[in-house]
């Protein structure tokens, strides 16, 4: 599995959360079915807004990456979401990223503006496979997501950067087509190649990265292969938004895991998300954190009781819900119906605080 990671230049919000435990629960699905895991996330610690934000602040910008990587990992550790078997930042696999720009030449894909190399959409036969979206939507959507569909000397809006030559006063690395630094797609298709092959399982983040993330990403890794699909699925979460807008760094409009973690125990936090299915858009409420805090309760005091009714039960309906696309929400009423049940079962509230601690992360 490759999850997309987050781009390090501010603290991990709600969102950010709500999508990497959509992938916690596939990762303990699949742990509790006997599989072997292999997780693969990256870290996109060089970027336009990493570059934008060090810039505005006066730091550097391989500091503030680290400094945000690190609160991001003890946020994922306080949610206890298990850590991918690899984190890998682009700036890691710089090699990596050029031979496969270095592959799509090759094959004829690439073409140059002023040391600039684009991929050609036109090389690309599976192009709209991931997303099924139609071009005017791939357009409005590649312009709003850090595409240049209006860039003079494309030769079509679609196609999208490998490699940006280097500007005065940014990083960059040496490669075969000159001093500069990685496109966006590329680095997932780098990393995700380097370190799962092709044709791996599951291709994962939010919703916005339907396109054009992951759709170039996926052709990127068929022209450079020559082989389909690059994923076996493409699985995203909803978006999680404050006050009618979806939460993102660029708006502003955040609530960041680390700013809850002192003043709520983040178990709470957890069933708070996972009171939503991941594929739902949803809005953050304060009111939320209450309901999930005395869901918290109400179980704490039910693990706790001498006995209660069968846990066998339990166990089958968390595994039967999660196994139906993750239906969080339908695992966790299976807890509540056993928390407000009554019976003479000595080994279920055992069972069931594993039940709640290894399919749905809650330590009770
Ligand atoms: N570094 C790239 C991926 S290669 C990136 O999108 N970084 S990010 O920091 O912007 O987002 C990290 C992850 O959180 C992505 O999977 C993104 O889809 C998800 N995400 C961002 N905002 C939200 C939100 N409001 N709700 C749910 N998920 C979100
Ligand atoms: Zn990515």
């Amino acid at each position: 599995m490759y999850v997309c990671g987050i781009t390090p230049y501010d603290a991990t919000h709600l969102g950010h959360a709500n999508t990497y435990l959509a992938f916690d629960l596939v990762n303990r699905a699949w742990r509790d079915a006997g599989h072997d895991v292999h997780y693969t996330q990256n870290a996109t610690d060089v970027d336009d807004p990493l570059l934008e934000r060090a810039a505005a602040t006066g730091t550097d910008w391989r500091s503030l990456g680290e400094r945000e990587i690190e609160l991001f990992r003890s946020d994922m550790e306080a949610l206890r979401i298990l850590p991918p078997r690899e984190y890998v930042g682009v700036t890691e696999t710089i090699d990596e990223i050029t031979a496969v720009i270095g592959r799509l030449t090759e094959r004829g894909a690439t073409y140059d503006i002023d040391g600039d190399v684009y991929f050609s959409v036109t090389a690309a036969p599976k192009f709209g496979a991931v997303s099924g979206y139609s071009e005017e939507t791939m357009l409005a959507l590649f312009a709003e997501r850090g595409g240049d569909p209006g860039r003079e000397g494309k030769r079509h809006p679609l196609d999208w950067l490998l490699w940006r030559a280097e500007r005065p006063g940014e990083p960059s690395w040496d490669s075969p087509f000159g001093r500069g630094r990685p496109g966006w797609h590329v680095e997932c298709t780098a990393i995700a190649l380097r370190n799962l092959g092709t044709g791996f399982d599951v291709a994962g983040g939010g919703s916005d990265l339907i396109f054009p993330h992951h759709e170039m990403g996926a052709c990127e890794g068929h022209v450079a292969t020559g082989e389909w699909p690059f994923a076996r699925a493409y699985v995203h979460a909803g978006m999680v938004g404050l006050d009618g807008e979806k939460m993102s760094k660029s708006k502003g409009n955040l609530v960041f895991v680390s700013r809850l973690r002192p003043v709520t125990d983040p178990m709470a936090v957890r069933l708070a998300l996972l009171a939503h299915h991941y594929r739902t858009d949803w809005e953050w409420t304060a009111d939320q954190l209450t309901e999930a805090e005395a869901r918290l309760a109400r179980w704490r005091a039910a693990v706790a009781r001498p006995a209660g009714p069968a846990g066998d039960a339990v166990l089958a309906a968390v595994r039967e819900r999660v196994a139906d696309d993750l239906d969080a929400p339908g695992a966790l009423a299976a807890i509540d119906a056993w928390a407000a049940g009554e019976g003479d079962d000595a080994s279920s509230p055992a069972l069931v605080r594993d039940v709640a601690d290894a399919l749905l992360g809650i330590a009770l």
